[in-house]
């Protein structure tokens, strides 16, 4: 068939690089299920589905047009979800593993977001992840902590849940729901307490999606995503994925401040090796601020930090910006044991991290500074990063600009954030 010229000038080298590249949002259990019917409503290009082993959560969770559910387990629990057993929410992804399979194939990036300390989202990840990563997909798994008030009981089943399941997740984030008293007072109804909760992590995950999807004037596409992902440097996985919005007269510092203090992380990006954020403004938005905020993010992380940086420009942002940072190997010791400990009380075999060739060439920094010479440091570090648009893309080390130029306007996606869905394991009690 005869191209239109118009067929041709549409099919940029941008669209062409991002046209296959799918992305599937997978909420586990019903924490899960009610984290991403927050953030499915304002992106288009990604798909979502809800997978649980209880047929009412589903059913709530699905009435919003762009997910789709699938129940599994159904022979062994009923479809009346596992009642915090984690031993029957395994079997009940064993049983079904088959048709779970097929939401892997062909996917890019899988993501498995889940509230763990339940018996359905606990059980199954180690399940799911292991057959996803085996299918080739890049997985990232953002998960949420029970509150301490639930008790010890649930603490265990979710910190087991990541243990078996890191060595099969590319990059983690683990939040305590516990920190969402750190944004909402003490006395606030829990669930109101937990929307707060869910809406921020939606917001950080759209602010990643938005990004990989979405072009820019300084475009990031899935390969930085997957570069920064993967770059689990010694096999920290831990990730921090914050999004923020602020008014460019907040000034760059305390923009940055609050996205790097996101109040809900138990975990700071300072030994982050890997960081990725992308800076949507006006069409205003100046060079200077621009630099002001990627030196400021550069400041408060590793020496050796491969950072990536991208810009868009919307309509929407007059006077305004949009951070959206993704930092690999974070260090915590709320959970270390969990991350750290390798298979062998289990009995299994121990898995080491592959290392990166970089990684073998490089010797560790000697950590005998004085705070001095560390902040001439970290100032020196600053003034090599160079913020080149017109030069395309920016890959940037401390010290070197590599990528190629993108140049295309922004598409503008000004859909209406919906409500909420009431969490599901507050159904429950109501
Ligand atoms: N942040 C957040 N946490 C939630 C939400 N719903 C439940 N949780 C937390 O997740 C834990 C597990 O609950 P569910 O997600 O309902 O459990 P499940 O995986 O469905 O497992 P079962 O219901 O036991 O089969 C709870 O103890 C809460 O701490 C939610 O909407 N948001
Ligand atoms: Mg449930």
């Amino acid at each position: 068939m005869k191209k239109t010229k118009k067929a041709v000038k549409k099919k940029t080298r941008e669209e062409e690089s991002l046209r296959d590249i799918k992305v599937r949002v997978i909420g586990v259990g019903g924490g899960g299920g009610s984290i991403i019917s927050g953030v499915s409503s304002s992106l288009s290009r990604v798909s979502f589905v809800a997978v649980n082993t209880d047929n009412h959560a589903l059913s709530e969770v699905t009435k919003k047009k762009k997910i789709r559910g699938v129940a599994f387990g159904k022979k062994l629990t009923g479809g009346l979800g596992t009642g915090m057993d984690a031993k029957l929410g395994k079997q009940a992804a064993e049983e079904d593993i088959e048709d779970i399979k097929k939401l892997f194939k062909e996917q890019d990036i899988v993501i498995f977001v889940s509230s763990l300390g339940g018996g359905t989202g606990s059980g199954a990840l180690p399940v799911f992840s292991e057959a996803a990563k085996e299918m080739g997909c890049l997985v990232y798994g953002l998960f949420t902590l029970p509150f301490s008030f639930e008790g010890e009981k649930k603490m265990k089943i979710a910190k087991e849940a990541v243990k078996e399941s890191k060595d099969n997740l590319h990059a983690i984030t683990i939040l305590p729901n516990e920190k969402i008293f750190g944004i909402v007072d003490k006395n606030t109804p829990l669930k109101k307490a937990l929307t707060v909760m869910n809406e921020n992590l939606a917001e950080n995950l759209n602010g990643l999606i938005e990004t990989i999807y979405e072009t820019g004037l300084v475009n990031i596409d899935f390969a930085d995503v997957r570069a920064v992902l993967k770059n689990k440097k010694g096999g920290k996985k831990l990730t921090y994925l914050s999004t923020v919005e602020g008014r460019l007269e907040e000034g760059a510092e305390e923009i940055v401040r609050r996205a790097i203090s996101n109040p809900i992380y138990p975990y700071k990006i300072t030994s982050s090796h890997g960081i990725l954020f992308n800076i949507t403004g006006g069409k205003d938005i100046g060079l200077t601020d621009i630099s002001s905020i990627s030196e400021s993010i550069a400041k408060n992380t590793d020496d050796n930090a491969k950072i990536i940086v991208g810009i868009m420009q919307k309509n929407k942002y007059k006077d305004k910006v949009r951070v959206a940072l993704l930092a690999t190997g974070c260090q915590t010791d709320f959970f270390k044991k969990e991350l750290d400990e390798a298979q062998e009380e289990q009995g299994k075999p121990v898995r080491k991290p592959a290392k990166s060739v970089g990684e073998k060439k490089k010797k560790e920094k000697p950590k005998t500074e004085k705070p001095e010479q560390e902040t001439k440091r970290k100032e020196e570090k600053k003034d090599k990063i160079t913020i080149v648009p017109s030069a395309g893309a920016g890959v940037y080390s401390t010290e070197e600009v590599s990528k190629k130029p993108e140049t295309q306007d922004e598409k503008e996606i000004l859909e209406e954030e919906e409500k909420w869905e009431k969490p599901s394991f507050l159904r429950k009690f109501n």
